[in-house]
């Protein structure tokens, strides 16, 4: 069958769902459970019936459009990303491989095609963790990579569980529900923009990802001795935040000097108590987000930021309380994906890599329960996480077309 995806359908769909966002164009801000979150899945559950999909949604929000095969008991063929997006963001991360994914198996179906294996794209809820603090809440969750006792306990940072934010959207029942049976996917492949700058520099055009990156990430509460900033002398202060701030210096330190090129490390969150210019910080929180594709290493600069912390605290005069809130293995990509991704580029005529994803996407969790393996497209400068994050339309229905040829092939493997 010769498969032929419509990108230009799905360039309008990502333009329209940008629209759905919290922030002026450009940037896209779109938070889990919020309204322009809810316009998004609308959207989505709205052009998946069109096509004629079968569409059921699980008791946290994960989406699932289905194109049923000849035997509907058999473990599908998965694929699909997420659509909520982190505060000024861009248009792309995620959004291409859930609307990438629902073009790929409405072009199968308008072209005739008749899947041996069911075929179905997810909209994963909660990819990223802006509003609850850790990521994949739903990808973990179907993976059993997260306990419903440890997801009842996450809040928002106004106090709102993700319960009381789940069924104000419209989502109820038990979070156990949603954990899937063994073998539901026979294997999974998820399209997504690199995030990074290697396709582009590389000039190529089409990335099949080996492995993703092993993220941890935790917080690190001082509490010192708030005070003037004027009375108080130096011999005296007990500042919770000039160790945090030594910690951030080494964190970049042990990141930069590791015995691995894909380490990094970044803090993005500092939150300061009293927060006042004249007032000696009393208490201080400070997020951490740690990763590489070598677990020994990132787990070896997570352990000397602890170490380094208690003695920071010890010599300071000052308690300290470390939060772990993930730590992930890195996921490796299954083989039998990884070829039919290049067999495809290469009957397409399209150039291809091999390069790893330094980014977590919810393909980290669904490696857990089936083989998995990712496709990439290029990122312009290698930025993502920010409003000129940008994909071309050649560049994405590339990135589709290869997707759904992949998905037809393994629905036949
Ligand atoms: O942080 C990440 O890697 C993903 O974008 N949530
Ligand atoms: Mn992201
Ligand atoms: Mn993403």
């Amino acid at each position: 069958m010769n498969i032929k995806v419509n990108g230009k359908r799905t360039w309008d769909e990502l333009e329209q769902l940008s629209t759905f966002s919290d922030t002026p164009a450009p940037s896209v801000t779109r938070i889990i459970y919020t309204e322009n979150d809810l316009k998004a899945r609308n959207y989505f559950k709205g052009l998946a019936r069109e096509a004629g999909l079968e569409v059921r949604e699980d008791a946290i929000g994960n989406i699932f459009a289905r194109l049923n095969g000849d035997d509907k008991s058999l473990p599908a063929i998965g694929t699909g990303s997420h659509c909520d997006a982190i505060p000024h963001a861009g248009k792309y991360d995620g959004t291409v491989g859930v609307f990438g994914g629902l073009e790929a198996l409405r072009s199968l179906k308008e072209g005739g095609f008749k899947p041996r294996r069911p075929l179905e794209v997810v909209f994963f809820t909660s990819e990223e963790p802006t509003r609850f603090g850790i990521g994949c809440i739903g990808s973990r969750l179907m993976a059993g990579a997260i306990t419903v006792d440890h997801i009842h306990t996450l809040k928002d940072k106004d106090g709102l569980s993700v319960d009381q934010a789940r069924a104000a959207a419209g989502y109820s029942g038990d979070l156990s529900s949603a954990i899937l049976p063994p073998k539901y996917y026979e294997y999974f492949v998820e399209l997504h923009i690199e995030q990074g700058p290697v396709l582009e520099r590389e000039k190529i055009e089409i990335g099949a990802v080996t492995a993703i990156a092993a993220p941890a990430s935790f917080r690190i509460h001082f509490t010192g001795q708030a005070g003037h900033a004027g009375s108080v002398l130096m011999p005296q202060r007990k500042d919770a935040l000039v160790p945090a701030a030594i910690l951030i210096a080494e964190l970049e330190s042990l990141a930069k000097n590791s015995d691995s090129p894909d380490s990094v490390g970044t803090v993005g969150v500092v939150k300061v108590h009293p927060g006042a210019i004249n007032s000696i910080p009393g208490k201080v929180t400070v997020e951490f987000d740690i990763r590489d594709i070598k677990l020994s290493t990132r787990d070896g600069i997570v352990h000397e930021i602890h170490r380094r912390a208690r003695q920071l605290a010890e010599e300071r005069s000052l308690q300290v309380e470390i939060e772990m809130i993930n730590s992930d293995p890195p996921a490796i990509s299954h083989e039998t994906i990884l070829q039919a991704i290049e067999e495809s580029a290469t009957l397409q005529g399209y150039s291809k890599m091999r390069l790893v994803s330094r980014a977590y996407h919810d393909s980290l969790f669904m490696a857990r329960i089936a083989p998995m393996a990712m496709i990439f497209v290029p990122s312009k400068n290698g930025y993502s996480h920010r409003p000129d994050e940008y994909t071309s339309p050649e560049e994405i229905e590339r990135g589709v077309q290869i997707l759904a040829m992949t998905m037809s092939k393994l629905s036949h493997a």
